[in-house]
This record gives structure tokens, sequence and C-alpha cells, in this order.
């Protein structure tokens, strides 16, 4: 496989090992969905996959199992430690589910993912709308292989699979009176169980809500996923589109978008809003900056094995992400604007 794009984090060489858990190659067939007779050949890349492999059984690849479109990019995960696929499905935050890690995947299977709307509107020349078809037909989709950074100090390496958010926003011919981009989640309380009441926990409001300014959500790192390790994003890591925002703590990277709006005044977001002091709209990762009731500087690598027993990594500005990203905040006190 070839290095289509490269966007890995600055790590040091121990935190990025050779070892994969990406390299038994039936595996790797499978989870990039190349296990049908009639799998879409797109890119050079896959079609090398698929020859290297040819001997090997195949078996029909399933709809529900696959990307419906599989011509995305790979990205090469050779010397990638990858959170394992079962811990990133199995240990979530996903509030609208309940506030325990285990009960996303418990309870979002509720949640109808197909038919879906996503609404593009506010400060646009053209606004518009993605059924659920067009979220994985619209745009060139591509694999990322991203950190993700909890505010609660853990962390994974995911692979996901979407496309830019620059895409989606140049298609909207942004009006030059915008300056922020706000997020919203679906509100479904029936189908929501932690949304049942208004507020979970006696704190939380839903819809859940998110921002950034326009200049980061045009930062070629911010990116709308579609799916992960090769799949349709499972309901409990947002299906059937989430925001991922690798240099941000991961409560920005909003879950089952179902509208975004260009606005002139900085958006209101779920977390801000509950606890002001803890949670800002910014939220860049940042080891000098503690959270008031823990520190941010280390975090626990989520990998093999158990969950408490990880490794504990020192934790990098902007999530390692600081050469593509430090320059939006420059002149900017990020102490004040955490
Ligand atoms: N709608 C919604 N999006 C959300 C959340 C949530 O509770 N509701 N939790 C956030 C938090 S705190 C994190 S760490 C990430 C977790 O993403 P993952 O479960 O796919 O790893 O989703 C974020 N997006
Ligand atoms: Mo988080």
């Amino acid at each position: 496989m070839r290095i289509v794009k490269s966007n890995r984090a600055q790590f040091k060489d121990n935190q990025i090992t050779d070892e994969s858990v990406f390299n038994e190659k039936r595996s790797l067939l499978k989870k990039l969905g190349f296990v049908g007779a009639g799998a879409l050949l797109s890119t050079p890349a896959q079609a090398d996959i698929l020859d290297w492999f040819k001997s090997d059984e195949q078996k029909p690849a399933t709809k529900t199992q696959t990307l419906r479109d599989l011509n995305f990019q790979t990205q090469d995960k050779s010397g990638v430690k990858l959170t394992p696929e079962d811990k990133v499905t199995s240990y979530n935050n996903f509030y609208e589910f309940g506030t325990d890690k285990k009960d996303p995947k418990a309870y979002a299977d509720a949640l109808t993912t197909d038919p879906w709307q996503v609404k593009i509107n506010g400060l646009v020349d053209k606004p518009f709308k993605l059924e659920y078809d067009d979220l994985f037909s619209q745009f060139s989709l591509e694999e990322r292989v991203y950190r993700l950074r909890c505010v609660e100090a853990w962390s994974m390496v995911i692979p996901w699979v979407g496309f830019p958010l620059a895409s989606l926003l140049k298609r909207a011919n942004v009006s030059s009176k915008a300056k922020y981009v706000g997020f919203k989640t679906l509100y479904r309380p029936d189908e929501m169980r932690g949304q049942t009441s208004r507020f979970i926990g006696g704190s939380i409001p839903f819809p859940y809500t998110e921002g950034l300014r326009l200049d980061e959500a045009m930062n070629p790192l911010a990116f709308l996923a579609v799916g992960l390790y090769g799949k349709n994003l499972p309901n409990q890591n947002g299906a059937p589109i989430r925001l991922v925002v690798p240099w941000k703590y991961g409560f920005k990277s909003i879950k089952s978008i179902t509208e975004i709006t260009l606005t002139d005044k900085q958006p209101d977001t779920t977390w801000n809003l509950s606890a002001p002091s803890e949670y800002g709209f910014y939220a860049n990762v940042n080891p000098n900056v503690d959270h008031p009731r823990w520190s941010q500087a280390s975090e626990r690598l989520i990998t093999d094995g158990g969950l408490f027993n990880q490794e504990r990594i020192k934790t990098l500005p902007f999530n390692g992400y600081g050469e593509q990203v430090a320059s939006l905040y420059k002149g900017m006190n990020l102490k004040r604007y955490f």
C-alpha cells in the first residue's frame, strides 16, 4: 500500500512502533471491504492490494459492514499503532445514550441513521441538504489516521474514512459575513434514551451543539467522518456522519450531525454552556492549561492492553498537529481562550 497522504501527528518513535494491528493480510482485505469479487477498484493502491492477495479465499461483502462506495484512498498504516477496533467501538462518550463509557455501544443501535438528512444553511449563498446516500457519494472519500484526545485525559489512534469539512463548506459558497460554523446533533428522544429528559445528569442541554471559527473549519485537518476501520461508522461513534477535529479535545468532534450553520457570532456549544469554567469554546489540546479538576500534561493512550493499564504518554500541544494549526492562533492568549 502506498502513502497517499500523511496527516500523522509528530509522535516520538516509541509512541508509534513498527508493529501494526492491521498487518494480517486477510483481515486487512476484509477491513477495507475488498472481500467481494465485484468490489469496485478505483485507485491504483486498491488494485495493488487485491492483486497481492488474490489467491485468498473471498467472501461476499455485505452492505451493512462496508462503506457502500469503496472508492476511497487509503493511508499507509504500517508502523502506526492503531487503537484496536473493538476498543474504538466499545469505549465511547455519546451522552445522548447515557454517561457510562459502555452505554453508547449498548443503546445506540436504537438510532435510525438511514434515512438521514444534513442541512447546510445560515450565511451561505447556496444552502443545501444531504441525504444519507449523498454522504458517501458527493465528496471524494479518503482515509485519515488521527489521534483523538479526550478532555478526560485518554486518547486513541483511529483510522477514519470521510472528507474534509472544507469540501462541504466550499460547495455552499460561504458568505463573506460568516465567521463561525455551528454544528448540531440529531434531537430524537424516542431513540436516544439519554435525551428523554432535556437534561442528563441535570446539566447537559440537548441537542448537543458544537462550533468552530471559520478558519479552523477550513483547515485541511478538519474532517467529516462517515466511517472508521474501512466500514460505515457504528452508531456509537456518531453514524452516519460526525466531525473529527484532531487538534482539539474530543468533545468538539460532534457526532450524528443534522445541521451545519454558518454564522457571524460564536455559536453556543454544549459543554461550554454546561460548565464554562471547565470547557472553553476553543478547547485546543494544551498540556500547559490544566482542567480545573485534573492535569492535562499527560494522557492514557488506549492501545491493546486492559483499559486501566495503558501507556501513559506526554500530551502534545495541539495534540501533535501544531505544525498544521498553530498559525491559526497567532497572537492569541491560549490560557485565556482555552
Ligand atoms: N453528539 C455528541 N457528540 C459527541 C459526544 C457526545 O456526548 N454527544 N461526546 C464527545 C466526546 S467527549 C468525545 S471524547 C468523542 C468520542 O468519540 P468516540 O466515541 O467516537 O471515540 O465524541 C464527542 N462527540
Ligand atoms: Mo471527550
